[in-house]
């Protein structure tokens, strides 16, 4: 049978960047004034007051040092908290789109494949920009794409779902080669004065081209790919077309993505560590055979745990588990496959794990060797 291959992958990512001390100087600004403006009703017990954050919680809780996103400025502007953004438009590219069209060239150069080689197009991300038309189908418009292009939601699996569907489409005769994008601009859905959420995320982009019996010079072969979802409410956005017409009361922080942090953690590490182990079992693969661990970048404590549950110690060398994250913060979907490209410079035979998990619970795991 013909093989089907990682052919290659692109990044994008944006300038602007925030440290740590900067969120952190910005959330405490917004916590002064704050507790000063409602002085009388904290005095009264009426309200509670907030509590600063602070760079070093926020390093040793989750390992990043900084995040690069779309807008710093109106981020840090405590009287927006926000990235300033244009509303959706036909008249220009979407933000999502454009972003995946530089990940996208970059990741065709790599595969040495042409906008006439692809057969389609599937767009993963974990927050829709519009529900229609289609930002995949934008995408293959913009490159000069035939075939069929749509989007997929599923939450920070959505870049391991997607080049799992590639794979499936391409098995089942229906295309050769397909482009997967997986734009993931999460600040806008971010609320920076959240004190446990406000330092997590990024804003970047990965595209991958899957293609059956690639020749390109970083070629994977996909082995084997592993999928579960876990219907969980601690990683949740209720934000919806539907919220115009509600007639009960939800503020738009309310809405937005807010997460039990701590339960995610303690849920998802042993079900991750449990799920990779039983895929090397069934592949008659030791876990000492893996020679990177690409995981979805939430948390490096969390990567740390899962890699030392599957090999069994805690010793191992830290260029065995990438930490993307420290750089780029949370990316949604696109954190293993930024791990991926990262660091894939594995000699031919070598083995690695690409491995996505997050809200839903949904978790997919794909097994690739250099070849
Ligand atoms: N500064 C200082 N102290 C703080 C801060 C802060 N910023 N935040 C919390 N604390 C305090 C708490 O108040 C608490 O204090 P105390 O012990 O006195 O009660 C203490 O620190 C410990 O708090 P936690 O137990 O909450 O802290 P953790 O050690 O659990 O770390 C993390 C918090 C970093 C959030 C950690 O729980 C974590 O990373 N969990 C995993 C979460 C995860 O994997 N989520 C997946 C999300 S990504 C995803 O699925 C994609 C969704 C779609 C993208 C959304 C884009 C917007």
């Amino acid at each position: 049978m013909e093989e089907i291959h990682i052919a290659g992958s692109g990044i994008w990512f944006p300038e602007d960047v925030i440290t740590n001390d900067e969120i952190v100087a910005s959330f405490n600004s917004y916590v002064d004034a704050y507790n000063n403006s409602n002085k009388e009703k904290i005095t009264s017990g009426e309200l509670i007051p907030l509590e600063h954050s602070s760079s070093e919680f926020i390093e040793k809780a989750s390992g990043i040092k900084t995040r690069h996103v779309i807008d710093k400025k109106n981020i840090l502007d405590i009287d927006r908290m926000m990235p300033s953004l244009k509303n959706e438009d036909e008249s220009r590219i979407s933000i999502q789109a454009d972003a995946g069209i530089k990940a996208a060239k970059i990741a065709m150069k790599e595969a040495n494949v042409s906008p006439e080689d692809i057969d389609g197009v599937i767009l993963g991300t974990s927050h829709a920009a519009r529900y229609y038309p289609a930002i995949a189908i934008e995408i293959q418009n913009a490159l000069g794409i035939d075939g069929y292009a749509y989007d997929m939601l599923v939450g920070c699996s959505s870049t391991t779902f997607a080049i799992n569907n590639a794979y499936s489409d391409i098995a089942s005769g229906i295309a050769d080669t397909v482009l997967v994008v997986n734009p993931e601009i999460s600040t806008p859905a971010v609320n920076f004065a959240k004190r446990d959420i406000h330092f997590i995320f990024g804003d970047g982009c990965v595209a991958t081209i899957v293609k059956k019996d690639s020749k390109s010079e970083k070629t994977f072969k996909i082995i084997d790919r592993k999928l579960i979802t876990k219907f969980s409410n601690n990683i949740r956005s209720d934000w919806s077309y539907l919220s115009r017409t509600a007639t009960d009361h939800k503020t738009e922080e309310e809405l937005l993505f807010y997460q039990n942090g701590n339960s995610v953690f303690k849920e998802v590490c042993p079900l991750v560590a449990e799920f990779i182990s039983t895929q090397l079992d069934k592949n008659n693969i030791k876990p000492d055979e893996i020679s990177k661990f690409w995981l979805h970048q939430a948390n490096a404590r969390m990567i740390n745990l899962i890699v030392s549950k599957v090999i069994g110690s805690n010793e191992f060398d830290t260029n065995l588990a990438p930490l993307p994250i420290q750089k780029f913060g949370n990316l949604a979907s696109a954190g293993s496959m930024f791990a991926f490209n990262l660091n894939n410079d594995l000699e031919k035979g070598q083995k690695g794990i690409i491995c996505s998990f997050g809200a839903g619970y949904s978790v997919c795991s794909l097994l690739v060797e250099r070849v």
